[in-house]
């Protein structure tokens, strides 16, 4: 197993970053290996992440062709030894977490395979948008290993521990509606509409006030980890620091004037 130990000073091919005024596009660019995520790759995500642009206030994370990701490259780790096994793993680990408990919010536009390391990438971003051809799976199960990019920490708090055995046991494979069913993704849209639908998420995700990005991104996922005595005294902390900035202050007062949007469910129908 051939590692790189620092960061890149470019990013590898297979991986791009298009920065659209506040919102950017990370795509896996390596269809023809239906997007398995070599070291490199791996590495790139963790370039971008680490340093998002400054005008960049939300990300959508893509798949080129088909398939959004069919996880680990098996390449990998054919050849590696258990310690090599476990490094790797933690580098998985820091680049998922660094994702997760970044500055800026990521939604994943999915399709096609969203598999083993491929659903743990997914299982860091923050929304999830499926399209009719999605389909999730764990093959670990069936290759011998077990999840390695922190899966059997973020998926039971999305789907259960009972589902993720299931999955990692059987080899079962959900199709988009099960997914969705199970609480992988928040939006499942027609067959080819997954990055147009991120891509408006993204747009309203940026408009959020910095302090209220900071309390869901950083604080909301210790709080509903923390004691609930502890999370009650957190979450007064986090709220009121939020509603004590200005931006807050001039977001309540133009509605109370009447100059901001009601609540409102949307015209569009029941979103799924
Ligand atoms: C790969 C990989 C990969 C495809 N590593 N090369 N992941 C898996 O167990 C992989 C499961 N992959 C599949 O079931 C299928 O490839 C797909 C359903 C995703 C797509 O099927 P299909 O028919 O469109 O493509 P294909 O012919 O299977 O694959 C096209 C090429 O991609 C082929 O290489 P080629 O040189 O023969 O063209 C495949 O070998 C290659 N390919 N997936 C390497 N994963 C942090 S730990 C995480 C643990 C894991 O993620 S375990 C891996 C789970």
């Amino acid at each position: 197993m051939s590692e790189i130990p620092t960061l890149p000073d470019a990013l590898p091919g297979t991986v791009s970053v298009e920065v659209r005024s506040q919102v950017a596009v990370v795509t896996l660019l390596r269809a023809d290996k239906r997007n398995a995520i070599d070291t490199a790759t791996l590495l790139g995500l963790e370039r971008i992440f680490r340093h998002p642009p400054a005008q960049v206030r939300a990300v959508v994370l893509a798949g080129d062709g088909a398939h959004f990701c069919a996880g680990l490259d098996l390449g990998s780790l054919s050849d590696a030894s258990v310690f090599e096994g476990v490094e790797h793993s933690r580098m998985w680990h820091r680049v998922m977490e660094v994702i997760q408990f970044g500055r800026v919010p990521v939604i994943c536009a999915l399709q096609g395979a969203v598999i083993g390391g491929g659903l743990e990438l997914a299982s860091a971003a923050h929304l999830r948008v499926a399209d009719a051809s999605t389909f999730y799976a764990l093959p670990e199960g069936q290759r011998g290993i077990f999840v390695g990019g922190g899966g059997s920490v973020r998926l039971p708090r999305l789907i259960g521990v009972s589902r993720m055995t299931d999955l990692m046991l059987t080899g079962r494979v959900y199709d988009a509606q099960e997914g969705q069913d199970a609480g992988l993704s928040h939006y499942l849209v027609p067959a080819g509409q997954a990055l147009a639908k991120a891509l408006e998420l993204a747009e309203k995700v940026a408009a959020t006030a910095d302090l209220t990005t900071f309390a869901v991104l950083q604080a909301l996922p210790r709080i509903a980890e923390a004691s609930p005595d502890q999370g009650y005294l957190l979450e007064s902390l986090m709220s009121a620091v939020a509603q004590g900035s200005d931006e807050a202050k001039q977001r309540m007062r133009a509605f109370l004037d009447g100059r901001a949007a009601k609540v409102a469910v949307s015209t569009e129908g029941p979103q799924q």
